[in-house]
């Protein structure tokens, strides 16, 4: 009987236990809707605000095309950032930056052809950064259409081998992180890579205005970092022409060659926005095109990360 009794109690106390539980789970369900409902309303709010910021970046380039000055630079209007500044709900931040001033990755092929001016600027580069120049081969493999590997490149033999095996990319890059793909280039080789090359179409050419100073290197060979320097100054270069530059390279006693494949202007250009929503911040970019007599495009979007 006294068993019975205790059996009944612990029944009678899991009841209990379970009963609290359900109305914990109640509870915490509502709370989570609730949560889950904010979240929403702040990611959608947050992303009006990054379109509304690519709009207005649109605009100040769309001005900046119409002043009559076919020069960019870091002197732009453009170039200047928006600080953060708050609105209804948070804060936003942006900033433009062009995406020109970097050695193209889709350039180091024409056709079926080695493009060898862009070729000796990406072995310099690579020099510059104590990489393998090797790599430039390896490179220009993976965007070449062919599958015939250069002395120092690699095909598809070299990824097929790998687990996982691959391809190579046999086209033009879509984006700069594809260079990963290519063999020799681990994370440690892309990090120093990156804030100097891009992947960006192939008509697209190289600002001097807004380059590195290791790509301002890479433009004539044997230039000392003393030059490079001046040419750079401080990153508020600013040339009218890039015979402009060129002369200045001549002088020096160096031989830029014929400046094929630089301008004095931008094409392409990155708004990143920056939208703080009760403390939680949401990154997104825009890749715009401006080309001349045409409307400005955006060409690609993406949250996180670019
Ligand atoms: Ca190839
Ligand atoms: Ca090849």
């Amino acid at each position: 009987m006294r068993r019975h009794r205790g059996v009944a109690l612990i029944i009678a106390l899991l009841l209990v236990a379970i009963g609290t539980l359900v109305v914990a789970a109640m509870i915490d369900d509502g709370e989570m809707a609730m949560a889950r409902t904010r979240n929403l309303l702040r990611e959608q709010q947050a992303y009006s605000y990054a379109r509304g910021l690519e709009a207005y970046a649109i605009e100040v380039l769309r001005r900046d095309q119409a002043d009559g000055d076919p020069v960019d630079s870091r002197q732009d209007v453009w170039a200047n950032a928006l600080p953060p500044t708050d609105v209804p709900g948070g804060k936003i931040a942006g900033r433009l930056s062009d995406m020109n001033g970097c050695l193209n990755v889709n350039r180091l092929v024409q056709g079926s052809d080695v493009n060898a001016v862009e070729r000796q600027r990406w072995d310099r580069l690579l020099q510059i950064l104590k990489l393998d120049i090797g790599l430039t081969e390896a490179i220009i493999d993976w965007v070449d259409s062919d599958s015939t590997p250069l002395p120092r490149g690699a095909e598809d033999l070299s990824y097929l081998l790998l687990t996982p095996p691959y391809r190579a990319g046999n086209q033009p890059m879509r984006h700069v992180s594809e260079l990963r793909l290519v063999r020799g280039i681990d994370a440690e080789v892309f990090a120093a890579l990156e804030p100097h090359v891009c992947a960006a179409p192939a008509d697209s050419a190289l600002n001097v205005n807004t380059a590195s100073l290791q790509v301002l290197m890479s433009l004539a060979p044997e230039m000392s970092e003393v030059v490079a320097r001046r040419l750079y100054n401080e990153g508020r270069a600013r040339y009218d022409s890039v015979d402009m530059l060129l002369s200045q390279l001549r002088e020096a006693g160096l031989d830029p060659g014929d400046g094929s494949g630089l301008s004095v202007a931008s094409s392409r250009f990155l708004a990143e926005s920056v939208i703080d929503m009760d403390g939680i911040e949401i990154a997104y970019f825009s890749v715009i095109e401006r080309k001349p007599a045409q409307p400005l495009q955006v060409v690609a979007r993406s949250r996180g990360s670019f």
